[in-house]
């Protein structure tokens, strides 16, 4: 808002809030103290007439168009939707103008909101304000990118549960208990001369080891709902010619990678995700394995290697219509070799259809061990692949420590499970403490830590900087 006496508001933000390109609609999205005075200062009236949006009963819906204050040249026609604090996403005035989803009208309606003097948000921006004041907990902030980059109806279930307030109710509950019992400890705390009672100090030692179980509990969670969330790296290896790339395909269910029958027809590596059983597995392809013939098949290769040392699941394809051979050899030995630890390989056994069954289990386990699971598949008549998602689902949750429904997990990113990890840790050695004897006063530096590290999930105790950190990578407009 520009004021008369020429400075500007700095306070209220704007920004599309949809994504560019073409599309029906685009939304432009207005927040703060004076926003009502901003879009009095651009809608008109369908009969072209000055509007003043306060006299606007909030959430209300208007036709009109949105004009540049300046001149009165009309940006476009739009839908203005009015809703007043605090009801609304960011608890401010909010007022939003649906126009035409082209690049030249979104512009011209949100260069008109800035000429009226809005400033662009910036990513994250309103989602931080609703943190800010209240609308949200600092967890259900964050589900809402979640929601928004799922790339799974689970996952996004998940988020959504999140978005419900879910993970931060429980996080609150754990430190609110806390709290009670450091209050209970106060006396202690505030006369250390006093140390406590040898049945209180069993009883508290009793409480931390509860708690310990509650956060260790959610810290399963993360890991058992990484793989919906995050999907699932899997790289598909084997030497030329025994049907990686039909493999793709037949789990992707289209053509999307070239199938010859001339070996070392996929050069370079190919990258398609496709969900499984509500997990998202980002599919790389990769150059069959063998003594480069050529230069580029050379990096093919390379690059092969590359893929299966970051993936946490490797598709391990044979030719089961041949004996193995010493090229299937080397490629077992660099999936063995060359995976990181926690990878896990399903070996398949690949044209089923020729009825050869030239390839014994043993041999698989002979040379990879017996924690692998064995799969024959067709990818060629798309046969097996049931068997295939199920053994892929039974390798991916068990590695993440065991399946989830996704209906009643609670989802606990990265992020959450470092802030769970400290908050374990501070409470053992709290319990430790307070096993040996040690005054009571030392022990709440740990418990406070607790109570600290707990409050950084919901934000009741996160440092601007985190916050920052964590809203800057939310997109503009959100
Ligand atoms: N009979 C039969 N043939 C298959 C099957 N899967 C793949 N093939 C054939 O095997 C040949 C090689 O298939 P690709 O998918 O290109 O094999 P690849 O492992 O990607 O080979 P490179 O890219 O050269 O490493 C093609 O002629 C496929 O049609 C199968 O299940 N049964
Ligand atoms: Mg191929």
């Amino acid at each position: 808002m520009i004021y008369s006496d020429g400075t500007y508001d700095t306070d209220t933000i704007a920004a599309v809030a949809t994504p560019p390109g073409v599309g029906g609609i685009a939304v432009v999205r207005v927040s703060g103290s004076h926003a009502l005075d901003l879009a009095s200062a651009v809608f008109r009236s369908s009969r072209g007439e000055c509007v003043d949006v306060h006299d606007v009963p909030t959430h209300t819906i208007h036709h009109g168009q949105v004009v540049n204050p300046a001149d009165e040249t009309p940006a476009d026609e739009v839908i203005m939707l009015v809703m007043r604090a605090p009801r609304s996403y960011t608890g401010e005035h909010v007022v939003e103008f649906d126009c035409h989803g082209g690049p030249v009208p979104v512009e011209a309606v949100l260069n008109a909101v800035l000429d009226a003097g809005a400033r662009v948000a910036e990513p994250g921006e309103f989602t931080k304000r609703a943190f800010l004041n209240g609308k949200m907990d600092l967890s259900q902030a964050e589900a809402v990118a979640d929601v928004i980059s799922a790339r799974s109806q689970a996952g996004a279930r998940l988020a959504l549960r999140q978005l419900g307030g879910q993970l931060g109710r429980r996080i609150r509950r754990l430190r609110s208990e806390l709290l009670d019992l450091m209050a209970h400890l106060e006396v202690v705390l505030d006369y250390p001369e006093m140390d406590i009672e040898e049945a209180d100090r069993r009883e508290t030692l009793h409480t931390l080891t509860d708690f310990r179980a509650k956060i260790e509990e959610l810290i399963m969670s993360a890991h058992r709902t990484r793989p919906y969330r995050e999907g699932v790296k899997t790289v598909i290896l084997g030497r030329p010619n025994v049907g990686k790339s039909s493999l793709l395909n037949a789990l992707l269910q289209r053509d999307r990678a070239i199938v010859t029958d001339t070996p070392g027809t996929t050069r370079d590596v190919l990258e398609e995700m496709v969900v499984v059983q509500g997990i998202p597995l980002v599919l790389v392809d990769t150059a069959g394995l063998r003594e480069g013939l050529d230069q580029v098949e050379e990096m093919g290769v390379e690059r092969a290697r590359r893929a299966a040392r970051d993936a946490e699941l490797i598709l391990l394809v044979f030719d089961d219509a041949e004996p193995l051979q010493p090229d299937d050899f080397a490629v077992m030995e660099t999936a063995q070799s060359g995976r990181s630890t926690n990878a896990s390989i399903v070996a398949v056994l690949n044209k089923r259809d020729l009825d050869a069954g030239a390839i014994a289990d043993r041999d698989i386990l002979e040379s990879l061990g017996e924690d692998v699971d064995i799969v024959r598949t067709s990818a060629l008549h798309r046969q097996g692949l049931d068997e295939l998602e199920d053994a892929i689902v039974r390798r991916v949750t068990t590695t993440a420590g065991g399946s989830v429904d996704a209906e009643s997990a609670i989802a606990v990113s990265a992020r959450h499970e470092r802030s769970l990890r400290g908050a374990a840790d501070a409470l053992e050695e709290a319990r430790a403490a307070m096993e040996s004897g040690t005054p009571v006063d030392l022990v709440g530096i740990d418990m406070r830590e607790c109570a600290r590290a707990l409050g950084t999930i919901t934000g009741e105790s996160a440092a601007d900087d985190l916050l920052d950190r964590i809203f800057s990578q939310f997109c503009v407009g959100k």
